[in-house]
């Protein structure tokens, strides 16, 4: 599946502007003009590692709660999960960033929200959440040119490989459908739209 189809399925038409706040952002503009101050760069790394450790959490629950053979995309994104992880571990080792500190207020929040509906949401709704965490996420990346020095950061989340993960996620919610999933998909992508805010303004 491609990105525009990705882009054009019904739970990000139906969320409106939603969408954009939740996938455009100053800090992913400041990368596409070199202009990203260094301080800015770190508090995302730092941040957005913390972020991938509760997204585990979650995960882990919801393959918990989801029947074969969709199960199976899941273990396989766990699997990413933890390589991702090590990746992040490493950068931060590089850099010399602590990765013991707090996390920020904002990525808790999103974090706890996760976490909290992976204990009390329906399996359909919290394949929808996944879909808007890396559907998002993967849309905000593939904005921009895999070039200069985030090359690998704006590869990670806009290659192939990754795109056909987030549509084999789609065909997934697509197959368990959900009356209240849109809800939860809006609230994920409000999130989004918080975390790239607070990477940009601390
Ligand atoms: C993702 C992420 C994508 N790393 N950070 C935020 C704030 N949202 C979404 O998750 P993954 O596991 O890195 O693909």
């Amino acid at each position: 599946m491609s990105l525009q189809e990705i882009q054009a399925c019904s739970l990000v038409v139906a969320a409106g502007g939603r969408w954009r706040d939740g996938t455009q952002a100053e800090f992913l503009n400041a990368i596409r003009d070199g202009t990203l101050p260094q301080e800015a760069f770190q508090r995302w790394l730092v941040q957005d590692y913390y972020f991938v450790k509760g997204l585990t959490t979650f995960v882990a629950i919801t393959i918990a709660k989801t029947p074969r053979p969709s199960q199976k995309i899941l273990i396989a994104g766990l699997v990413a999960l933890d390589a991702e992880l090590d990746w992040f571990e490493q950068h931060a080792q590089q850099q010399s960033l602590d990765l013991t500190t707090a996390m920020h207020p904002i990525c808790k929040r999103y974090v706890d929200y996760l976490v909290a509906s992976a204990y009390t949401q329906p399996f359909e709704v919290l394949l929808a959440m996944l879909y808007g965490v890396e559907a998002s996420y993967t849309s905000g990346w593939s904005a921009l040119d895999a070039a200069g020095p985030y090359a690998e950061f704006i590869h990670r989340w806009s290659n192939e490989l990754f795109v056909d993960y987030v549509g084999e996620l789609l065909k997934t919610c697509n197959r368990h459908p959900h009356h209240s999933r849109q809800t939860q998909f809006n609230e994920v992508l409000r999130h989004e739209c918080n975390f790239w805010r607070m990477t940009w303004e601390g």
